[in-house]
């Protein structure tokens, strides 16, 4: 597809967020995926949800593997740092980024073959070492790069557009996250941008491994009858454990719920999500208990979306490994070179 230069003009009654930016600042090239791709609500989700929090676009990291979804980052946050990587390699890449510069936000992009296949190792290893970043796996049940082979995410039983039973069982991302430790997990569909919007406002506040499995349907490959990652399919058995709104400290939001229908979780920067329970008895606390509930949902053929697991003290990959405050590149070079006689304390140490 040729590309079209999107124009700059600004309405100048547009929306600005605290930063005087409006969304036209967040945006990216124009996409070239199929229209009416899930993957394209997805990264309009994250334009919303960077540009409501109003966080400064170069002070984003998007990173991504391989795949339709791992193109994605080049059609959002045009004024980000942005790493394409190898195909499942987006964790590694990301990990030694962030050792590098804990300073920037980290936002990698992937999808269902991207992490649950070739970088499965990656995704889980990025997980559990608890990396500061936004994990989202754009998740179509196909290979829709080259042409919707079946994904190791792709259900037992369902259907591929020529008619093909999937056999092999399918690989439960968010599941996998909460068993690898991750301190945010939450599923979401990319049709219901209600949900999703906040639901990445708070991962994006959360400090820690924070994962997003979100279903995302395939228009070319995965959309027909027998999916059960098709638009119809997952309208039909959505079942949403909760409704999220999010209350910065500047912005509350004056709303009142009777009694014991919300629970407001506390976030990292002092901001708070209030969450609205539709099942009533779900405790985002309770990690054991999540695992159980996704469990329970997929035997019954429900895919369940919301916050799944919160871990509201949760500590990442730095404060673990006690590293320095400052960034490597903001480090002096005494800093970074100590010298001869360091360098053979150091070797001493480890004679
Ligand atoms: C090392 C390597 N192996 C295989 C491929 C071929 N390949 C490209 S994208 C892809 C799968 C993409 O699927 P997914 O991550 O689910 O992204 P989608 O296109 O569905 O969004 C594969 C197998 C590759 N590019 N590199
Ligand atoms: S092939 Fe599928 S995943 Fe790729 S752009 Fe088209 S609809 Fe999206
Ligand atoms: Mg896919």
């Amino acid at each position: 597809m040729t590309y079209l230069a999107k124009p700059k003009f600004k309405h100048p009654s547009i929306e600005t967020n605290d930063l005087g930016l409006s969304h036209r600042d967040y945006e990216g090239a124009i996409s070239t995926l199929c229209a009416g791709c899930g993957h394209d609500s997805i990264s309009s989700a994250i334009m919303r949800a960077c540009f409501e929090l109003s966080l400064p676009p170069h002070r984003i990291a998007k990173l991504s593997g391989i795949g339709c979804s791992s193109k994605t980052p080049t059609y959002f946050l045009g004024q980000s740092h942005g790493f394409n990587s190898v195909h499942g390699r987006m964790p590694s890449v990301l990990t030694g980024a962030n050792l590098a510069n804990r300073d920037l936000v980290y936002l990698g992009v992937s999808g269902d073959g991207d992490s649950a296949s070739i970088g499965f190792g990656q995704f889980a290893h990025s997980i559990r070492r608890a990396v500061n970043m936004v994990y989202i796996v754009e998740n179509n049940g196909v290979y829709g790069l080259t042409k919707g082979q079946f994904s190791a995410t792709a259900d037992t039983g369902s259907k591929s557009k020529k008619g093909v039973t999937n056999l092999d069982s399918p690989i439960d991302l968010a599941a996998m996250a909460l068993q690898l430790g991750a301190t945010f997990v939450a599923r979401s569909f990319s049709g219901d941008k209600d949900q999703l919007v906040p639901l990445i406002k708070a991962a994006l506040e959360h400090e820690g491994a924070a994962f997003i499995d979100v279903i995302s349907p395939c228009i070319a490959f995965n959309n027909h009858e027998g999916s059960t990652k098709s638009f119809d399919y997952v309208r039909a058995h959505n079942d949403a454990l909760n409704t999220l709104d999010f209350i910065t400290t500047k912005a509350p939001i004056a709303v009142e719920y009777p009694e014991g229908e919300t629970q407001d979780v506390r976030l990292h920067d002092g901001s708070t999500i209030r969450l609205r329970k539709l099942a009533s008895h779900y405790d985002i606390a309770d990690r054991h208990a999540a695992m159980a509930y996704l469990h329970q949902a997929d035997t019954s053929g429900e895919v369940a979306t919301g916050l799944i697991y919160m871990d509201e003290d949760a500590a990442d990959m730095h404060s673990r490994l006690k590293t320095a405050k400052r960034p490597l590149n903001a480090m002096p070079d005494e800093a970074l070179v100590p010298g001869a006689v360091a360098l053979a304390k150091i070797n001493a140490s480890l004679r």
